[in-house]
């Protein structure tokens, strides 16, 4: 279901669709199967197989939401220009990035249809899953080392500045004003039920300004950073479980480390999926954490300051009350953004990230001390044995 009024990936894209688009990118041949792939709860994806010559060859398209992202073609100068610039230091390392952006036969990154909506299409990467929840500290540390990899890389791109997809994304002031909007104008009648969540939001009003304060007064830079690090979009082999490529680029843009780090926490710390309805369920695994912060420093360490390192455990507390505050402003607003799939969904994804936060407020001073030992031996290798 999806309240975007955007088409929602259904199984009504009939072949003939894909093979008019794979026209449009230079794919030819009959289309042999078209599934949509991935839980995402914005865009619309799909693995597309073409057949031509007697081989067969595989695609993701994705349907971009255009009522999220207001405008795709600044999207798609980004992620065109990532993409390019990650290419390019694969290759000083002798490597092959492994993700690519098929142009149209225009040479556009993207194309517009009939109906007016946009499509990307990238190579399909093989032999390789997107975890929904992390099952061992291992993947922890491979994913947040992808993650980190991903933001030394773009550091130094080139000028001018990325444009930003969603104004404001990750200004959690701005979200958390959104939401008493959202109650003041009650138009679904939905508040009244939903007081104790909003009150869990309002006694935490001055956390949500932190960071944001810090990076105006010039303690903590800006950076390019991925913005949306749930741990799928970090795709893993299959065959030794390293993590290949990180994917769901439409907003990478200008922002603080924390926005990614805090986001791996939320993802990964609990054995439970994000929308986990037995609240009891919920847990903050300090292993997992210990992975997270161990394998984001390998990669991320050498060009973090202090003051950056400094606030990595509190970004998890940040991100998670972030997010559960968006979910619960969907709820109360109707669900008009992110897709559900039953009614209530968006309301039980707020609670998961609201118990969430309150485990990881307990497990602050545990995270905190971890990173000061980690600080004391720092230089010496930043990954236990069985971490690697
Ligand atoms: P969404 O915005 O819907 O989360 P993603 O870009 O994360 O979209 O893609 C959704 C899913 O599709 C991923 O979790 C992954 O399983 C799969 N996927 C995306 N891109 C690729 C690719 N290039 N190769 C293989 N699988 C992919
Ligand atoms: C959305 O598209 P997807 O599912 O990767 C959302 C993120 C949220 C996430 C919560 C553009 O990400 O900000 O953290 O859901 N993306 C956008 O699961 O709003
Ligand atoms: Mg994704």
């Amino acid at each position: 279901m999806t309240a975007t009024g955007v088409p929602s990936a259904t199984s009504t894209i009939g072949p003939s669709v894909f093979e008019d688009l794979g026209h449009a990118f230079g794919l030819s041949g009959k289309v042999l199967r078209a599934a949509p792939c991935g839980n995402g709860h914005i865009n619309d994806t799909f693995a597309v197989s073409f057949s031509g010559n007697g081989a067969s060859a595989r695609y993701i398209f994705q349907r971009i939401n255009h009522r999220v992202f207001r405008e795709p073609e600044c999207v798609m100068e980004n992620i065109d220009r990532v993409l390019r610039h990650l290419y390019e230091k694969a290759l000083e390392r002798g490597e092959r990035a492994p993700l690519k952006l098929i142009h149209t036969r225009n040479g556009n990154s993207f194309h517009r249809d009939r109906c007016g909506d946009y499509w990307r299409v990238y190579n399909f990467i093989a032999g390789v899953r997107s975890h929904d929840i992390v099952r061992s500290p291992a993947l922890a540390f491979e994913a947040a080392r992808a993650f980190g990899a991903f933001q030394a890389d773009l550091a130094d791109l080139p000028p001018p500045r990325l444009h930003e997809t969603i104004p404001h994304f990750h200004d959690t002031p701005r979200r958390l004003e959104n939401l008493e909007r959202a109650v003041a104008e009650d138009r679904e009648g939905r508040a009244a039920a939903v007081r104790p969540e909003i009150e869990f939001v309002r006694v935490r009003a001055d956390a949500a300004g932190r960071l944001l304060a810090l990076q105006r007064a010039r303690q903590l830079p800006e950076r390019i950073t991925h913005n949306d690090t749930k741990l799928n979009n970090v795709l893993i082999s299959d065959a030794d479980h390293r993590a290949i490529c990180v994917i769901d680029l439409d907003t990478v843009m200008p922002g603080l480390v924390h926005y990614d780090f805090g986001d791996m926490i939320r993802t990964s710390v609990s054995p439970t999926p994000e929308d986990e309805p037995d609240l009891d369920r919920i847990e903050a695994r300090f292993e997992y954490f210990e992975a997270l912060l161990r394998g984001y420093l390998s990669s991320a360490g050498a060009f973090l300051t202090p003051e950056e390192r400094r606030h990595l455990p509190f970004s998890g507390v940040l991100i998670t009350l972030e997010i559960g505050a968006r979910f619960l402003t969907d709820h109360i607003e109707g669900d008009v953004y992110f897709k559900i799939h039953r009614p209530g969904h968006n309301l039980d994804r707020a609670r998961a990230q609201f118990r969430l936060v309150e485990r990881l407020e307990a497990l602050m001073p545990r995270m905190t001390d971890l990173l000061g030992e980690i600080e004391e031996h720092a230089g010496e290798d930043a990954a236990p044995p069985n971490h690697r």
